[in-house]
């Protein structure tokens, strides 16, 4: 599986369990297979009990993702020494829920990083960008953190830091330019726990946004995803914003022992 790794970048102050890294750069890395809707961003996501570490980067930069993604990025070339990953520090979620950061891309200049239940360790880099027009769990997660204050308050998120709507930026016939939240209303997605309405509504937005969907925003505006997609991720990459990320397939990791 071919992610594309973007550099989401944390804004200073750090977080105070990260003061140690202050006058380094920071970027969380977030795993996506749809680059083309980085427009659309209005947070990222990680879970507050999930493990994550900080790791030594090329040109001084520093990468936050679980171990199990730093140790796949260190065989891709992406640390200074092939194969090591240079732990500066280990976190939790919790640790850096509320912080500012700057999204590539992003038609807002500050996000947050939010809490999401449904963020799985073992896949990507247990951080993922959010963008409600075009994914369902995003938007039924930003939802929930806009309706209900007790969940805000338990992760200590302020109102302004959920007070972001979803942005148009891929028209899908038939199901205008927020596909996330038309199907999301078609099949009554009530919270981010609906699993199977999630499944399903992932499952149209993913096959309709890519056949059929339209760029709104951006330099390749009025064409089609299907075909800008794998432009707009070298694009990315040569800007610096982004980088491939291989996921090793299961199979592979078993047979190796
Ligand atoms: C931005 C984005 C925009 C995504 C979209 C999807 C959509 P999949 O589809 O299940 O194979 N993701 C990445 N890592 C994780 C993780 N550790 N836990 C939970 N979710 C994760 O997985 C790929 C997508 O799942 C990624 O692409 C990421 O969200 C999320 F408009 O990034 B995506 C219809 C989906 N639309």
């Amino acid at each position: 599986q071919e992610y594309t790794g973007i550099k989401i970048k944390l804004l200073s102050p750090y977080p105070s369990a990260l003061n140690s890294l202050g006058g380094k750069d920071v970027y969380l890395i977030a795993a996506t297979l749809r680059p083309e809707t980085m427009y659309g961003q209005t947070n990222c996501f990680v879970k507050d009990d999930i493990e994550y570490v900080a790791f030594e980067a090329k040109n001084n930069e520093v990468y936050i993702t679980t171990l199990r993604a730093a140790r796949n990025m260190a065989w891709q070339e992406l640390t200074p020494e092939y194969g090591k990953v240079n732990i500066i520090m280990k976190l939790t979620g919790k640790d850096i829920l509320g912080a500012a950061i700057k999204a590539p891309r992003a038609m807002f200049d500050k996000l947050y990083v939010l809490p999401m239940m449904g963020v799985k360790s073992n896949k990507g880099t247990g951080v993922v960008t959010s963008v409600p027009s075009d994914a369902p769990d995003d938007f039924a997660t930003l939802m929930d953190l806009k309706n209900k204050p007790p969940l805000r308050e338990k992760f200590g998120i302020k109102d302004h830091m959920v007070n972001f709507e979803p942005v148009p930026i891929i028209d899908v016939p038939g199901f205008g330019n927020l596909c996330a939240v038309t199907v999301c209303e078609e099949l009554k997605v009530n919270s981010q726990n609906d699993k199977d309405k999630l499944l399903l509504a992932k499952e149209k937005c993913y096959r309709k946004g890519f056949d059929e969907g339209i760029m709104l925003v951006g330099n390749h505006a009025g064409k089609n995803v299907k075909v800008v997609k794998p432009i707009i991720k070298e694009e990315m990459i040569a800007a610096g914003e982004a980088f491939k990320y291989q996921e090793p397939e299961k199979e592979i990791i078993s047979r190796s022992g």
